[in-house]
């Protein structure tokens, strides 16, 4: 075998190698023993050198006039147009979810980038009139300096893109720490940028765990936002750190997103959303449904073709023809799963299918579990409660519309929801009801785009969003700017009375 590629930092424009010289090696989760490359175990130093050159960039970049910035981007959402095969294949074979579903992430960024280099030519602020004669004002944005990113592997090329994209165009610069199960996909993103033309520093990358590199960047003085996607004990954490430090800190951590089926529902409708709602990515998504909340009159139907669709599924390497699920990402998460499934059977819910980690020759090498079902969960159960992320999917009898909402909305997340039914009065309802950042009416829970606001209430997130235009407001500060031409002094609030 050839010795894998070495992917350096990028600091300052260089790609350079961290001071301490230790690497960690990316390995395919589908096949453990092929090695994507290795990359730099980064510490604090490394950070330091990364805010320095992206403070310096700033200076430079922050007066690039914002349609000019805009340009870049879409010459970047060019490239990756023409790139997008070759990324989808890494990012496939570094994180294992299955081709047609790279090729969408790669998709969501080339979106992202459209729509922020479109962003250069608005940035909209707000005009209104004065209370006062001869005085004008308006709102305008701001950067806010330097961007410290930590991102999550699920997602490797378009969650980095809902955070890079809205700080560059607003005139920010960022550090970004990729997660260390998947950091290709944003490397190949950054390659996009920089091709484009994104000037030296502008984007930095430094590679490592989070003890080493992702608390150094949320400590260090001149990073002036954090936004974190991952788990939620690290986005705590991340919280209290960022407090003490009077960071900006946007969080987006879990969710426990249900799927509601009514007894009028179209139930194969809803079957095809809950096996790609519960199954697609492995079930490793944030919108992942890992509950089924369904009409006790069509618990039975429902599950019985669930059961025969999960059957049906092939679990193995995303990059083969006709694989439907891919691999856990690693031996970690495995071993959560087998727990959590573990924990469902002493709780007393029944496994109607899966319920094991695949090995045999078929599955040799990688972190293949089997898509798993149970039915007869009680809503207060751990595997009702708590997330799971992985391929685990718990069924919920209900006997009322109403009962189904109240269960839907009592888990401490709220990131999405959906409902099937046939009713347009209770689809409203629920769209009213169900207290989670997005909802879905007669689609599964995932298949969010990038010009609405993406995000989640309760332990979800901490009342940020990003994508859509709202992304902007976490990497701007806003400035009201007062002009007075009276020539005179005029009070407000005292002399307009
Ligand atoms: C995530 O679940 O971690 O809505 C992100 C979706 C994708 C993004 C999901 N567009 O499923």
């Amino acid at each position: 075998m050839s010795e894998p590629r070495v992917f350096n930092n990028l600091i300052g424009g260089e790609w350079v190698a961290c001071k301490r010289g230790k690497t960690f090696a990316n390995r395919n989760p589908a096949q453990t023993d092929d090695i994507i490359g290795v990359f730099q175990d980064s510490t604090a130093e490394d950070v330091a050198d990364a805010v320095a050159a992206a403070q310096a960039a700033y200076a430079l970049w922050r007066r690039v006039p914002a349609p000019r910035r805009g340009a870049i981007l879409f010459r970047a959402a060019q490239l990756l147009v023409e790139r997008k095969e070759l990324y989808a294949r890494d990012m496939t074979r570094e994180m294992g979810k299955i081709l047609h579903e790279t090729r969408g992430d790669v998709q969501e960024a080339i979106d992202m980038a459209f729509f922020m280099a479109g962003e250069g030519r608005r940035l909209y602020g707000q005009t209104t009139p004065s209370e006062l004669p001869n005085k004008f004002q308006m709102s305008v944005r701001m950067p806010l300096g330097v961007c410290g990113l930590i991102t999550p592997w699920n997602f490797p090329m378009a969650i980095p893109s809902w955070k890079l994209l809205p700080a560059l165009i607003v005139g920010n610069t960022v550090v970004i720490k990729p997660a260390s199960d998947a950091p290709l996909s944003a490397f190949n993103l950054v390659q996009a940028l920089i091709d484009a033309g994104v000037p030296p520093g502008v984007v930095n990358i430094v590679t490592g765990s989070g003890s080493q590199v992702g608390e150094p960047l949320l400590r260090h003085p001149e990073v002036k936002i954090i936004s974190f996607t991952g788990s939620t004990a690290t986005g705590h954490q991340i919280a209290r750190i960022g407090a003490e430090h009077q960071k900006h800190v946007s969080l987006e951590m879990g969710g426990k997103n249900p799927i509601i089926v009514m007894e009028d529902a179209d139930l194969d409708l809803a079957v095809d959303g809950v096996l790609w709602g519960a199954f697609g990515t492995t079930g490793q998504r944030c919108t992942a449904a890992s509950r089924l909340i369904a009409h006790r009159d069509v618990v039975e139907p429902l599950a019985e073709r669930l059961v025969a669709r999960t059957n049906q599924l092939k679990v193995g390497n995303g990059l083969e023809a006709g694989i439907d699920v891919g691999p856990c990402i690693n031996q970690g998460q495995l071993d959560t799963v087998s727990e959590y499934v573990k924990i469902g059977q002493e709780e007393g819910a029944r496994l109607l299918c899966g319920g094991q980690p695949l090995r045999g020759d078929a599955h040799a090498g990688g972190f293949f579990y089997a898509p798993t079902i149970f039915i007869d969960v009680r809503r207060d159960m751990r595997i009702a409660q708590e997330e799971i992320f992985g391929p685990v999917l718990s069924i919920i009898p209900v006997d009322s519309f109403e009962e189904a909402i109240e269960v839907a909305n009592d888990v401490p997340y709220g990131l999405s929801s959906a409902i099937y039914t046939r009713d347009v009065n209770r689809a409203f309802v629920a769209m009213q009801e169900l207290y989670t950042g997005i909802v879905y009416i007669n689609a599964p829970t995932i298949g969010a785009e990038i010009h609405l606001p993406f995000g989640g209430t309760k332990g979800t997130g901490n009342g940020h969003r990003e994508s859509g235009p709202q992304a902007l407001d976490l990497f701007s500060e806003w400035k009201s700017v007062y002009i007075d031409y009276s020539g005179g002094l005029q009070r407000a609030q005292i002399d307009n009375t």
